[in-house]
């Protein structure tokens, strides 16, 4: 694991915009802005001002906030958008370059020696407004890897704050990213950033081992939202990088409003929260089989790697379905404050498998099959 610390640098307010059911109002964009801000992520990225009146207006409110983000804002590499960024107030900017030979020759159609002299320029330019900047080569998964060193070294000899890898297609796989975050590493002086989309499910693991590797900044957006199928989702990664060091977790970001902020864009993008969350989704924290509720009543460790209170979740026992077992009825006959033989307990354990191979039992139905079983001075007590 790297020595370097790593930080977040939360995108939701710019890759997050790029997802198919967002359209943040400049309210829900102060709003999304104060709730990563209190959360405790290092920096938010916005979308270019170049966008839109609206997105103009959103960087310079955001960025006239006052929160202890730092404001990031993306743009093209050149110096009429760059100089606009920096008028609306953003602590820093973020440009790229697509260095892969299909966006060389298909989006903007120039060469390697091309992007160094017109990224230098942006790069200078920043600097000499005292502002932060990052330099990241979009596709560059694709790209040439010589190509790429290239563009790195150069910008980093311009004094870049960071240069940004992007997996913009999702392509990379974990040993990939690891590998190339390496061999930058290897060139340049300056923090390393990642930003990976999902396509092929591997946003979070790329996000991990490219800090593994030593990148210092992993982009993320709240629920992961983003182009296509989005990118790192941040309770994903906040859960990977929790089973490595907890404490550091604890002591850096407010881990409990978690389920605050992926409610908030569930609610803004009205797509809920997916069932498969790690963290916050519905069944993140729920147990099943007879096996399972057993070993959690005795110790939650057992099939939890991550404690749900830590992230402002709780767990739930479904204790009625057709997989149930006699410890998770027991448990719940003390939690009603009835004892009860252990031959009883097994044989309404047995009617509850047959009767929930018609549909689980709410927990009503199997309170009332405790109770009419416990003694009737138990139940009048
Ligand atoms: C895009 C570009 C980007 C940029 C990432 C970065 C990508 O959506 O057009 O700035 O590092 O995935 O390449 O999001
Ligand atoms: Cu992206």
């Amino acid at each position: 694991m790297s020595t370097r610390d790593w930080h977040i640098i939360d995108s939701t307010l710019r890759e997050g915009e790029q997802f198919a059911l967002s359209s943040f109002t400049l309210a829900d964009k102060v709003e999304i802005a104060k709730a990563l801000d209190a959360f405790g992520v290092e920096y938010l990225e916005l979308t270019t001002p170049v966008a839109s009146p609206e997105s103009r207006r959103a960087l310079e409110t955001v960025a006239g906030l006052g929160l202890n983000a730092k404001i990031l804002t993306h743009t093209r590499a050149n110096l009429h958008d760059a100089r606009l960024a920096a008028d609306c107030g953003a602590d820093g900017i973020d440009i790229l370059f697509g260095t892969s030979s299909e966006l060389r020759t298909f989006s903007h159609g120039r060469g390697v020696g091309e992007i160094i002299d017109e990224s230098l320029e942006v790069i200078r330019f920043v600097k000499s407004r005292g502002l932060n900047v990052r330099f990241s080569s979009e596709d560059t998964f694709r790209s040439d890897k010589s190509d790429l060193l290239r563009v790195y070294a150069a910008a980093d000899r311009a004094g870049v704050d960071r240069v940004g890898l992007a997996d913009t297609v999702g392509v990379a796989s974990p040993t990939q990213v690891r590998e190339l975050v390496a061999d930058v590493r290897a060139v340049v002086g300056c923090d390393i950033e990642f930003h990976g989309h999902n396509d092929t499910g591997c946003a979070v693991a790329n996000a991990f081992e490219a800090v593994r590797a030593g990148a210092t900044h992993v982009d993320t957006s709240i629920l992961g939202i983003g182009e296509r199928n989005g990118i790192t989702p941040l309770g994903g990664f906040l859960a990977r990088m929790f089973t490595q060091n907890p404490g550091r977790l604890q002591a850096k970001y407010a881990l409990e409003l978690l389920p605050e902020l992926d409610a908030m864009i569930a609610r803004m993008t009205g797509c809920g929260v997916p069932f498969n969350t790690p963290l916050t989704g519905a069944f993140a924290y729920n147990h099943k089989a007879g096996m399972h509720l057993k070993a959690i009543y005795l110790n939650p460790n057992s099939y939890e790697v991550i404690p749900p209170e830590v992230f402002g979740v709780s767990r739930t026992m479904q204790i009625g379905s057709r997989l149930t077992g006699r410890n998770a009825i027991a448990a719940r006959a003390s939690e009603l404050g009835l004892t009860l033989p252990v031959e009883v307990l097994s044989s309404i354990t047995k009617q509850i498998k047959a009767r929930a191979d018609g549909g689980d039992l709410a927990l009503c139905e199997i309170d009332a099959l405790l109770r009419d079983a416990a003694q009737p001075e138990e139940v009048l007590a």
